[in-house]
């Protein structure tokens, strides 16, 4: 399988709980490298944009006020099958519905809440890895 990269969040829930080593080390233990990483605030536009593709769902204005409730910290992960492989360390994203030892099950507090964003597909990865990072800021 190819060595692929995938964007990573650790959401405002889990930075206000002090987790963030703990989730690194899910990434890491499953064979994920960490090639970029930053801490910071998303301002409202930043969120909205981010999130656009939900901009229909119900859940839409609360998820944006959730995701600019606190730092979060962004991520590239890098490894073979990075996307999925990533997927499957987050688990489900309702944590009641997520296997036991993934992120969400182990820390999400709801299905809002829950700890973690990971990049579905190759063409989102690509386009939220440059969201966040120019090619300078990553180091495989
Ligand atoms: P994912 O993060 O597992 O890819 P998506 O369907 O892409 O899930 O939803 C994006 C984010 O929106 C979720 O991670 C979660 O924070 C939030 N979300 C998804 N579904 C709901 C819902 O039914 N109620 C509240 N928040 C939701
Ligand atoms: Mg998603």
């Amino acid at each position: 399988m190819a060595v692929e990269r995938t964007l990573s969040i650790i959401k405002p829930d889990a930075t206000r709980r002090n987790l963030t080593g703990k989730i690194i080390a899910k990434f890491e233990e499953a064979g994920l490298k960490v090639v970029a990483s930053r801490r910071l605030k998303l301002s409202q536009a930043d969120a909205e944009a981010f999130y656009g593709v939900h901009k229909e769902r119900p859940f839409f204005k609360d998820l944006v006020s959730f995701m600019i409730s606190g730092p979060v910290v962004v991520q590239v992960l890098e490894g073979e099958g990075a996307i999925q492989k990533n997927r499957d360390v987050m688990g489900a994203t309702n944590p009641a519905n997520a296997a036991p030892g993934t992120i969400r099950k182990e820390f999400a507090e709801s299905i809002e809440a829950n700890s973690v964003h990971g990049s579905d597909a190759p063409e989102t990865a690509a386009n939220e890895i440059k969201f966040f990072f120019r090619d300078l800021d990553i180091v495989g």
